[in-house]
């Protein structure tokens, strides 16, 4: 399969403004070129450390400066993760998402101990991902030696309309941080949000900022926002399927190896929209009735879709040799 690069705007938009059925069409046809178009790898997120956070995203319900119903709790114990990560992973997860509302790690005894939490979650046999703000190169070093496997790290949205959203940050500090956890060999994971009140034009700027990466993003989340009360963006419009279609299928064209997540807004949607985005080509969710801090369905729930739907579960990337294979292609 020929991975591109070099995609040119114009090309991007006119892929994603296809009629809709067209474009669903298209988008599963590549998916369906990977022999593992059924396997749909799940995560399970914990907030290991929750609200409080400096930043000022309009989206987020853990910004401290904003009057949401968030409690603010301290750093969990690596004892409570790792209770957490059995349940996941008996639950079928193949990946842990560790994530804090933290600005940037610092060096502190904070970070020593998130990186016991990652060291014992890989030792239990899953893959590891944390997600902790921005993070230097020595940082990310510590993360990968300690056994992380990836790190999310979103752009959230064109760097155009960045500002709008944050102004405690800028595009390039984001940028700046997943070029650490390139260089530092962790696995990439970077998407974004829809329904910020963004264009077409932004969302298709998204895209091409992902896919012009001199390496693809390994996993590329796609969230739907899920408006919070006391946030900013608490009254923006609830997204609709075909908006999640459109960056799904997009996504899955552009950067047609990568893991697509069909990420936050799931507890919104129907089965039949989510097989919907499983057809045009999402392979992966987030599982566990709870995203960061708001709902998610429950695993029994995601189970019996999946039955319904004929799908399977994926394994961890390190208990499967195809999938090193494919990762190992992608890499070099
Ligand atoms: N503090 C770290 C950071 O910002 O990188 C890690 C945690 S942060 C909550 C991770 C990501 O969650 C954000 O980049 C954003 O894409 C997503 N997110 C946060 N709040 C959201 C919301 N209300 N709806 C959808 N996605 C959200
Ligand atoms: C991502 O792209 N989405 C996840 C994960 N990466 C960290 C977070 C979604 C958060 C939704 C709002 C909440 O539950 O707080
Ligand atoms: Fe803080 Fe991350 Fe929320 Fe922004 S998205 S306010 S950095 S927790």
């Amino acid at each position: 399969m020929n991975i591109r690069n070099d995609w040119k705007l114009d090309e991007i938009k006119d892929i994603y403004h296809k009629p809709l059925l067209d474009l669903i069409y298209e988008s599963a046809t590549i998916h369906r070129q990977n022999k593992s178009y059924a396997e749909v790898q799940i995560s399970s997120l914990i907030s290991i450390k929750t609200g409080g956070c400096k930043e000022d995203c309009a989206y987020c319900p853990q910004a401290a400066r904003y009057q949401t119903d968030i409690e603010v709790e301290p750093l969990m114990t690596v004892e409570k993760v790792k209770a957490r990560a059995e349940v996941a992973k008996a639950n079928g997860a193949s990946r842990l998402c560790m994530g804090a509302a933290w600005r940037e790690v610092r060096d502190n005894k904070d970070f020593d101990r998130v990186l016991e939490m990652v060291s014992e979650v890989n030792d239990m046999g899953l893959e590891v991902c944390c997600t902790l703000g921005m993070l230097t190169y020595e940082q990310a070093e510590k993360l990968k030696e300690a056994g992380c496997f990836a790190y999310n790290h979103n752009i959230d949205t064109s760097s155009e309309n960045y500002e709008n959203i944050i102004s405690t940050r800028t595009f390039d500090d984001r940028i700046n941080t997943l070029s650490n956890v390139r260089k530092a060999k962790l696995s990439v994971c970077c998407g974004g949000i829809v329904g910020l009140g963004e264009t077409d034009e932004d969302r298709v700027k998204m895209l091409h900022t992902l896919s012009t990466m001199e390496m693809h993003p390994d996993s590329v989340p796609i969230n739907a926002l899920v408006p919070v009360e006391g946030t900013p963006l608490e009254n923006n419009k609830k997204v609709s399927i075909d908006e999640m279609l459109r960056m799904i299928a997009t996504a899955r064209i552009l950067m047609p190896k990568s893991i697509v997540r069909l990420s936050a807004g799931r507890n919104e949607m129907s089965i039949a929209e989510q097989a919907l985005c499983f057809m045009a080509g999402a392979n992966s969710i987030f599982a566990g009735e709870k995203l960061l801090t708001t709902p998610n369905p429950d695993f029994g729930v995601d189970m019996q879709m999946f039955k319904t739907l004929g799908l399977t579960a994926r394994k961890p990337f390190k208990d499967s040799e195809e999938e090193v294979l494919q990762t190992s292609e992608h890499h070099s």
